[in-house]
Formats: C-alpha cells, structure tokens, sequence
C-alpha cells in the first residue's frame, strides 16, 4: 500500500450515538476496523510499521459552543461535537491509530460550517492536504460519517487536488439513506472509486 494513505472522517460520537446520531454507525466503525486489520496483515503486524506504509488520518468536527450550524444560532444541525466533549470524541476503538500529528480539526471558526476536512487543521497548523503531499500519498482510502456532507465534501477536494480517491462504500454512515445512495452515484460520476 505504498503511496496509499487512509482518511477516517468524523468517526465521532455525536455522529455514532449523540445528538447527530447516523444510519449505518457502528457497522461502519466495525468495518473500518476490519480494513485497517486487513492492511496490517503481512506487514509485520506492528502497528508503527503500519503507520509507516499506511498512514491513517483522522478528520474531527470541532465546533465552538455557540458554531452557528446549532439550530439555536440559527442553523440546521442540534448542536454537536463541540470542542472538549465527549461527542466530540473519535471513537474508542480506533483510538489505538490515532496520532496527534494525523489529526484534523475542522469547523472550528464559529461563523463558517466547514464540512470539508481538506482544510482541517492539526496540533502543528498543518492542513491535511498539506501533510498528504508530505507524506508522498498519491491513492487517498476515505471511510467515516456523513456520507452526504462531511464525506463528500472531503472527496471532492482530495479529487480536486489531484489525488486518486477511494471511498471504502461499507466503512461510511449517513443521515438519511436516500441521500446517502445519491451522493455515491453522484461521486462515482465525478471519478472517485466506490470500492
Ligand atoms: C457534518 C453535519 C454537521 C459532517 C458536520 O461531518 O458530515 N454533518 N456537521
Ligand atoms: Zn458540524
């Protein structure tokens, strides 16, 4: 999985169980696991060798107390993953991949939604796109929730940037299923690979 690298996006509680809770959540969670278990096989099973050849990257919506997507400033969404939460919190079983550096905040400015992860920032104010070009990945694996928003959106920047991008279709977790059909349809279109 040279030059691969994985995007799990928004795997976070208020999306699994909270206030924002989506169809497919924990299967998706379980099945992300399962992939990252497959990547491991035959590569020494270490997880820093893991990481070395595939890294994995974690986008969290983080959002003010007062983000004005909350239906009470205004917006559509209940209010949701806000920063220090526990609903803002990726979720316990993929805490053993996640790493500081490959972690990406986003919708943190209260006045912009965000849905993208592209521009999301790490600890060191390093944009995930950024940090993909550094780690000479060129074939992006994206997973996470929401199919329709979050996900989408992350996509489409990856592609627009040149990137060849994945969608792993059993690893995602989505409002509303109808939605969730259309957006795949829709991406597919546009050269992302639904595998
Ligand atoms: C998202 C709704 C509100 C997402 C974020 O990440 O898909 N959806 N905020
Ligand atoms: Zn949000």
């Amino acid at each position: 999985m040279k030059n691969s690298a994985l995007v799990v996006v928004d795997m976070l509680y208020d999306f699994i169980d909270g206030s924002l809770a989506c169809h497919n959540s924990d299967s998706a969670v379980a099945q992300t696991l399962k992939y990252i278990d497959s990547q491991t096989k035959g590569q020494g099973g270490e997880e820093h060798e893991i990481l070395d050849t595939f890294p994995i990257l974690f986008i969290r919506d983080h959002h003010p107390a007062d983000h004005s997507s909350f239906k009470e400033q205004g917006g559509i969404w209940p209010s949701h993953c806000v920063a220090g939460t526990h609903g803002g919190e990726i979720h316990h079983d993929l805490q053993p991949y996640v790493n500081e550096e490959l972690t990406f905040d986003k919708g943190c400015d209260r006045a912009t939604e965000q849905y993208s992860g592209y521009e999301g920032v790490n600890n060191a104010g390093q944009s995930l796109g950024e940090v993909l070009e550094l780690l000479d990945a060129t074939d992006i694996y994206v997973c996470g929730i929401a199919t329709e928003y979050c996900v989408r959106n992350t996509c489409e920047d990856l592609l627009k940037a040149g990137f060849k991008v994945h969608l792993l279709k059993d690893c995602l977790a989505y409002v509303d299923h109808e939605g969730h059909v259309k957006a795949l349809e829709e991406m597919k279109a546009e050269g992302i690979e639904i595998e």
